[in-house]
């Protein structure tokens, strides 16, 4: 049997965070309203084929419309924090300068909204959404200029609605954005080319660095920090091929963000692997020093590990003999003859471990949660750390009752939450949890089908169905809360 919703909440320490959470491009619609220009992911959207069925973020959720009410519902789930992400091109149309102030106005009635509600914000100040004008005019991330004019965003936000927000992350997930982004070219821009992801990679951390700087001048009282996606990588099996396959993927994936942002210093080993790169040119002195700001907090995102192995040209398997095709996996990594995001490790493939898996394609491993922050607890001199996001996607519909039942997100939850107390009580700094996703919403390239939320979305009707795990959320951050819920901690950094 399970256990209750309050063993577990026993598990977990009395001011644990817990929370929801979103990204502007994926929820909010409303593209060209209020002075908005168009970002990568809209230029992205209509190329013929990239998103699967066709979707976009044209209309998704229409939370810009729709924000009151869906404040209503995080209030009525009653977990402490909210964390979603201002788009760039709202507040900054033309990339950097002109601050177009309906922009900002939007963000001010949102966070007047879940104020109402208890709610406290968090917010993500890039969520993937870059003006397209700096894609075309200056190559997006692959250009130095635009790690300044993320700090100038950044600033102009901060300055804007920084007496209301405590809790900031400056990118979401680089990972993403540089490597399927620009070596890839599954997300927006859809670049192929590995030298530019590696500069996408550097200027999204030197603009992390530049903009958590001046943040942290102007208000030293809050909390700054940066969310990376990381996975345990494995190996398949012993042989030396496969170890150097799952060194060089953990390289690409966990310590090319890890190591500059916690250490100043990028990996040798990756450094050295790509000589492709001019990296006396793109790491200028002082960078490294940038980047490696103090941080307040560490935000990780957890979806699933990695088995790797080096893959035989001859078409046979290095640790046996050749495998049935469904032992390979996934939504991920792709086809062999399509660009890998693991620049430089065109012969790497990933194995399946036989757990099940999600709608994704991604096995379900709360192991790896615990195994990952352990790792970071040891390895790497960690501030506090955060889940800034974990959840699965299901194919959830409304039942004839007008129910939506995901008992396999409840069990997926709870699970990765019970990975969380493991972790924590082998000593490892966690704070907080925020469930992906607090609504369905658009999985960037594959469209609008894979539903990750607590909240079901009807996307004609745009009706809002909290699912069961909503519920057993509900009842999860409610069971035994010994303190109030609230603003106890805005009071705290904020004074008021
Ligand atoms: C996170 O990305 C994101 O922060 C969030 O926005 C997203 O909704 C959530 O997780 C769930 O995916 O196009 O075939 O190359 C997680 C990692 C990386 C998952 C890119 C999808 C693209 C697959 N994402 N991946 S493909």
């Amino acid at each position: 049997l399970p256990p209750s919703v309050t063993d577990l909440r026993r598990r977990l320490p009395a001011d644990f965070a817990f929370g929801t959470a979103t990204a502007a491009y994926q929820i909010e619609g409303a593209v060209a309203a209020d002075g908005r220009s168009p970002s990568i992911w809209d230029a992205y959207c209509e190329r013929p084929g990239a998103i699967l069925g066709g979707d976009t973020g044209e209309t998704t959720c229409d939370h810009y419309h729709r924000y009151a009410a869906d404040a209503d519902l995080l209030g009525w789930l009653g977990a402490r924090f909210y964390r979603f992400s201002i788009s760039w091109p709202r507040v900054l149309p033309e990339g950097s300068g002109r601050i177009e102030q309906r922009g900002l106005d939007f963000y001010r009635r949102l966070l007047d909204a879940l104020d109402r509600n208890g709610v406290e914000p968090w917010v993500t100040l890039y969520h993937w959404d870059l003006p397209q004008v700096l894609q075309e005019r200056d190559g997006g991330w692959a250009a130095r200029s635009t790690a300044e004019a993320f700090a100038e965003f950044a600033l102009v936000v901060h300055d804007a609605l920084g007496d209301r927000i405590a809790h900031w992350t400056t990118l979401n997930e680089p990972f993403c954005s540089a490597f399927y982004g620009y070596a890839a070219g599954t997300q927006a821009p859809g670049v192929v080319d590995g030298p530019s992801a590696i500069a996408a990679g550097h200027h999204l951390m030197l603009g992390h660095g530049l903009a958590l700087r001046a943040m942290r001048e102007r208000r030293p009282d809050h909390r700054f920090g940066v969310t990376l996606n990381l996975s345990p990588v494995e190996a398949a099996t012993a042989a030396a091929a496969d170890q150097d396959a799952a060194r060089r993927i953990d390289a690409r994936r966990n310590r090319f963000f890890l190591d500059p942002i916690l250490r100043g210093s990028y990996p040798a080993d990756m450094v050295a692997e790509l000589p492709q790169v001019d990296w006396e040119h793109l790491v200028r002195p002082g960078d490294l020093a940038t980047i490696a700001q103090p941080l307040d907090l560490l935000g990780v995102n957890y979806y699933r590990r990695f088995v790797a192995r080096a893959a035989d040209p001859s078409g046979a398997s290095a640790a046996s003999a050749s495998p049935a095709a469904d032992t390979l996996v996934d939504a991920e990594a792709p086809a062999a003859a399509e660009p890998t995001p693991h620049v430089g490790c065109e012969d790497v493939e990933f194995v399946a471990t036989g757990r099940p898996r999600t709608q994704m394609g991604w096995e379900i491993d709360p192991e790896g949660l615990t195994e990952l922050l352990l790792r970071l607890h040891r390895d790497y001199p960690v501030p506090p750390l955060y889940l800034t996001e974990n959840g699965m996607a299901h194919a959830d519909e409304v039942g004839a009752d007008g129910r939506v039942a995901d008992p396999e997100r409840i069990a997926y939850l709870r699970t990765h939450l019970e990975a969380c107390a493991d972790a924590i009580d082998r000593g490892v700094d966690l704070r907080g949890y925020f469930a992906w996703s607090f609504l369905d919403n658009f999985e960037w390239s594959l469209g609008l089908e894979r539903r990750f939320g607590l909240v079901h979305v009807d996307y004609e009707t745009q009706q809002r169905t909290p699912k069961d795990s909503a519920y057993w959320y509900r009842d999860l951050v409610a069971a035994e809360t010994p303190r109030l819920r609230g603003t106890a901690n805005r009071t705290e950094v904020l004074g008021a």
